[in-house]
């Protein structure tokens, strides 16, 4: 592949690691893309420390503003979202409601899903099945998924009409509430917002890459 794209993204096929992803190919943007293998601890590796001193994925690069890194999922969202103008409101008051639901996302919904994924499926299978710590993420999920069953009541996105980065931020962790043993019965317009980005076929793409990995979503192919 040749390495002369304006974004050079450092990603793996994860909740966070797709969010880039899905912005780029939705904004129709080439990139180049490193698969960072966790298999081979690439994420702890001095090179990539270098970039993303919290050693994990994903990390942007963009050679067109002097490489320039940006690490933290929403604010590479949020740099992109600024850079192409796009998938981001114009208004103040949409921008800010983007980032409001933006950050309920990375301080809420990423961290209570991910603990509830860690302790069900990680922890437990090591045989540190902790029943106290399984219950208070996989409640506090469900509590955050209601929130935003009750923001979608009435709403396509999560700011009114348009698909923005706070939506593409938030599909990739409560999408994956099979992986988090959390139900979202009961939930319909959460639902149904789920079957709206569903239908995108960009952001479906973005599900493949930089591999697909499709056990977060049940068998479902969503
Ligand atoms: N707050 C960070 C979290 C990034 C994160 O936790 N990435 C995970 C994959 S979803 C990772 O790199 N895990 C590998 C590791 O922990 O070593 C962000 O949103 O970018």
């Amino acid at each position: 592949m040749s390495q002369s794209k304006d974004i050079h993204l450092y990603t793996a096929s994860t909740m966070n690691g797709w969010k880039p992803v899905v912005f780029l190919e939705e904004a129709g943007i080439e990139y180049d893309v490193t698969h960072i293998d966790f298999s081979q601890k690439e994420q702890k590796s001095e090179d990539y420390l270098k970039l993303n001193p919290n050693g994990r994925i994903p990390t942007i690069v963009d050679r067109s503003n002097n490489d320039f890194v940006v690490f933290e999922s929403g604010a590479i969202l949020w740099y992109l979202a600024e850079k192409y103008d796009r998938f981001l409101p114009q208004s103040a008051e949409g921008r800010s409601e983007t980032l409001q639901w933006l950050m309920f996302q990375m301080a809420g919904v990423g961290p209570m899903m991910g603990q509830a994924m860690y302790f069900q499926r990680i922890a437990a299978k090591n045989g540190n099945e902790d029943p106290f710590a399984i219950k208070r993420y996989v409640d506090e999920s469900r509590r955050l998924l209601e929130v935003l069953n009750t923001r979608l009541t009435a709403r396509t996105y999560l700011v009114d009409e348009q698909y923005t980065i706070a939506d593409m931020a938030t599909y990739t962790w409560a999408r994956a509430y099979y992986w988090a043993k959390v139900s979202v019965a009961g939930l319909p317009h959460l639902q149904k917002w789920f079957e709206r980005i569903d239908a995108r076929p960009a952001t479906q793409r973005a599900l493949e890459i930089p591999e697909p990995y499709w056990a977060f979503f049940e068998k479902r192919r969503c």
